[in-house]
């Protein structure tokens, strides 16, 4: 197993605020960062924005602003974005860093060098928004572009083409062999039916009706076009193309989640450009769903968008973290709504864990001072081993979930468990053993399972909910710090005798109950 984990989002265009779409597929990556780390393991978490084109150039002059200028400032809010939605990346990348410059006319000039790149004139059907150029096939009726439905115009321009016909076999053998490289599954069918097969055309990959770009630099009228420029990042930021020309150990085992808006560009440029550049491909591809609005995809250039930043401070950071992570289910669409919001958080959050969280703790408080007594012995009830075992059952699917990106399920997991604990108090009746004097072995035991019970959804939510998870873990006297977290995971999921550090005290909800006729109205 390798001890290197390295995990990126798509980066985002600084065309206008982000949303809580582009936000989810943060969230996703932070998720499975901090489960990672969590893990023992090194983590490279990248994010970043994607700043040249003509969408940007336009934006900035319609704000009276320089491109730089304009995508500073929208790089700001994102950043703090970021910031309030606790997201631990390691590297910010920005396509306008001079150091990417650099590295991404290093990658243009090697491949132009050996061939793949060559000079040419483009003619075709041009989507402004989209920044894309489409075959007379891809439209729409009526000549609309296929992503955004909106006419498309002719248009024609001298440029550099990189040779992408050159790898369709090799692209259908990437497939054949490793059908996992993208998943879910059915993206790779797609991918292969609908544009591989029937024959790749070589890519332009230069423009010059437009300037915000990198040169390219050896013929400085062309800049180099988004794809080219916007997909190296995920290896610009590992310093390549440096004296080595070769990339890292951490490569090997990298994963690049993705929207499934992108899937064409990560699942077909991308690895033939790595191809073309000699490099190994990244471990896997995930192409998540949409996060939906009343049916349609929220989207920045559709402006049916929910700010993120109001939610955060509406609601709190890890109950939005958790609505996105469990709201999109593999590989498939979700949708967002006020109202299945404040039913998550009331239904799962406040009721099945706040409640066992705050309930458990008020019953060692009250019937034992929140000590461990030193001179009682536990005794089992009927009902300790069926927790027992569904603790390990559960917590052995939430690891499994991730190995096959399951991420929804994974939390879903775990809630069963917090169920299960739930019904475990109404089985064992905690407060009908503190009435009897010889029951208080097998009470003492009912609340060491609640505790420890505790203690390890706690650790297994961490990753989604940080902050909270990190106040029931201290609330339940546990050590927070980042090495204990790590070995306190690494034995989770086998059954252990609760132990905690000092007196503990009763607990303020953790997710306090919201009123939805409130909320909505
Ligand atoms: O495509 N639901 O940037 P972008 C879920 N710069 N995820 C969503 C979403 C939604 N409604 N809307 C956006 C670009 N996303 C390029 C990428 S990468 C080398 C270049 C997420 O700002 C999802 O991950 O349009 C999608 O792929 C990404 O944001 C697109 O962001």
């Amino acid at each position: 197993m390798s001890d290197k984990f390295y995990i990126s989002t798509p980066i985002y265009y600084p065309s206008n605020k982000l949303h809580i779409g582009n936000s989810y597929t943060t969230v996703l990556a932070d998720y499975i960062a901090r489960y990672e780390r969590l893990r023992g393991k090194e983590v490279f978490f990248l994010t970043g924005t994607d700043e040249h084109g003509q969408k940007i150039e336009k934006k900035a002059t319609e704000r009276h602003l320089a491109p730089r200028a304009f995508t500073d400032e929208v790089v700001a809010w994102i950043k703090e974005l970021w910031r309030s939605l606790d997201i631990s990346y390691d590297y910010y990348i920005r396509t306008v860093d001079e150091d990417h410059c650099r590295r991404v006319q290093m990658i243009f000039q090697k491949l132009y060098d050996q061939g793949d790149i060559y000079k040419g004139a483009y003619q075709g059907w041009y989507c402004t928004p989209c920044e894309t150029f489409w075959t007379g096939t891809q439209l729409l009726a009526g000549n609309l572009c296929p992503d955004c439905n909106r006419p498309v115009e002719t248009a024609q321009e001298e440029c550099y083409f990189f040779r992408l016909s050159k790898y369709q076999d090799r692209l259908l053998q990437l497939y054949k062999e490793r059908p996992d490289f993208l998943v879910p599954t059915a993206r790779v069918n797609e991918m292969v039916k609908n544009f591989i097969e029937p024959g790749l055309q070589d890519l332009a990959v230069s423009r010059t009706s437009f300037k915000w770009g990198v040169p390219v630099p050896f013929d400085p009228k062309h800049v180099i076009y988004v794809w080219i420029d916007a997909l190296s990042n995920y290896i610009t930021a590992l310093h390549y193309p440096d004296e080595r020309q070769t990339l890292p150990d951490i490569w090997q085992n990298s994963l690049q989640l993705l929207g499934k808006d992108i899937v064409r560009f990560h699942a077909i440029i991308w690895p033939a450009l790595l191809m073309a550049l000699n490099l190994p491909l990244p471990k896997k591809l995930y192409a998540h769903g949409w996060l939906m609005f009343k049916d349609d995809k929220m989207s920045k250039s559709k402006g049916n968008v929910v700010d993120p930043l109001i939610l955060t401070q509406r609601y709190g950071v890890d109950a939005i973290r958790y609505y996105l992570l469990s709201e999109l289910p593999y590989g498939a669409d979700g949708h967002f709504s006020n109202e299945s919001l404040i039913e998550r958080i009331n239904i799962n959050l406040a009721n099945d864990l706040g409640n066992l969280y705050s309930r458990s703790l008020a019953m060692f408080v009250k019937y034992f001072a929140g000590e461990i007594p030193q001179d009682l012995k536990p005794e089992a009830t009927a009902f300790d081993a069926d927790l027992e075992q569904t603790l390990v059952k559960q917590i052995s699917i939430y690891h499994r979930c991730f190995k096959e990106n399951q991420y929804s399920n994974s939390l879903a997991a775990i809630f069963v468990l917090i169920q299960r604990a739930n019904k475990y108090i109404d089985e064992t009746s905690p407060w009908v053993l503190a009435k009897q004097e010889d029951k208080k072995a097998e009470l003492l035991s009912v609340i060491l399972h609640l505790l420890e019970t505790l203690r390890q959804i706690a650790l297994c939510l961490y990753p989604a909910m940080p902050s909270s998870m990190l106040r029931i873990l201290s609330g339940l006297g546990q050590a927070t710090d980042k090495t204990n977290l790590i070995a306190q995971f690494k034995e989770v999921g086998s059954w252990h005798n609760f132990s905690c550090q000092g007196t503990l005290q009763t607990s303020e909800p953790i997710f306090p109950r919201l009123d939805m006729k409130k909320e909505i109205d």
